[in-house]
């Protein structure tokens, strides 16, 4: 840790949450433009709020000097581009980014409030926050966030998937379709790991009753590759926001290869 060192909370319990996830952290680091972002384990979480279904929450830390209020409307573009729609408050999303603290700098008005204002009574927050800065105090009275994180009573089932962030989805049978589209679009475009995720196509399929995975994966890869090569598309990084019986939504992060 730093003086400039942020601390970004990501939320998501709709689509194929760890390739959102991922390209969450591919914006994140381009659009604040930094090399690196560190990223904390990943906990499955009981929802808080209405019923809908469990979240994966993680965080990203950066170096961050400018100011708190960009920093949101970097993370309010991020969300957006991964298909936040904003119905209910506490709803179920594809992506949220929250300020949860800053090194050096706080804020406290009525638009954005960092530390996050839930901070110290979520575990879902703290644990990711803590896995990354493990010193981290509350600015507000010092108190030691590790310390407020021992007080606060076992959150419902929580589950540290650790690594599950990066990890391979399952094999082609069995295991999340949401998250094997995304794997198999990015295995289109073996050199597109190098392009830069300045550009966002969103690509949608519906499809009809019935139609077997095999053949929904086939189908969906030949679109990506059509849309690929259209636009002479350099493929980052796929995130997959909904997959339905009738309709896949994902959204494709690259580059075009220009000349
Ligand atoms: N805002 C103020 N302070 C901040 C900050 N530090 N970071 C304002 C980000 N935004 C901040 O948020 C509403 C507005 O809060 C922002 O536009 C900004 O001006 P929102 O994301 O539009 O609405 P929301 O997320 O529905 O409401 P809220 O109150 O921000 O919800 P939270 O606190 O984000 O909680 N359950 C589990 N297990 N895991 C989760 O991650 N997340 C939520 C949402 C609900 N239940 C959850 C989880
Ligand atoms: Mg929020």
């Amino acid at each position: 840790m730093n003086g400039s060192t942020l601390v970004i909370g990501a939320g998501t319990n709709l689509g194929g949450r760890r390739s959102i996830l991922r390209a969450a952290r591919d914006l994140v680091a381009h659009r604040f433009g930094v090399e690196r972002v560190r990223v904390a384990p990943v906990w499955e979480t009981a929802p808080m709020g209405p019923p809908q279904p469990d979240y994966l929450n993680t965080a990203f830390a950066l170096d961050f000097d400018g100011s708190l209020s960009d920093a949101l409307d970097l993370c309010l573009g991020v969300e957006r581009s991964l298909g936040r729609e904003r119905r209910e408050r506490w709803g179920p999303r594809t992506l949220d980014l929250d300020l949860l603290w800053h090194a050096s700098m706080r804020c406290d008005t009525a638009a954005l409030s960092v530390p996050h204002r839930g901070l110290r009574e979520r575990s879902f927050a703290l644990d990711p926050l803590l896995a990354l800065v493990p010193e981290a105090r509350d600015p507000t009275d010092g108190a030691s966030l590790a310390v407020v994180r021992a007080t606060l009573a076992p959150a419902g089932p929580s589950t540290s998937l650790g690594d599950a962030f990066e990890a391979a989805p399952e094999g082609s049978r069995g295991g999340d379709r949401a998250e094997r589209l995304a794997a198999a679009a990015e295995a289109l475009d073996s050199a597109g790991c190098t392009a830069r995720p300045s550009e966002v196509i969103a690509l949608e399929l519906t499809w009809p009753d019935g139609l077997p995975d095999e053949e929904r994966l086939a189908s969906w890869c030949a679109a990506v590759r059509r849309r690929l090569d259209g636009q002479r598309f350099g493929l980052r990084r796929v995130a997959t926001l909904e997959d339905s019986a009738r309709r896949t939504r994902a959204v494709l992060l690259g580059e075009s290869r220009r000349g």
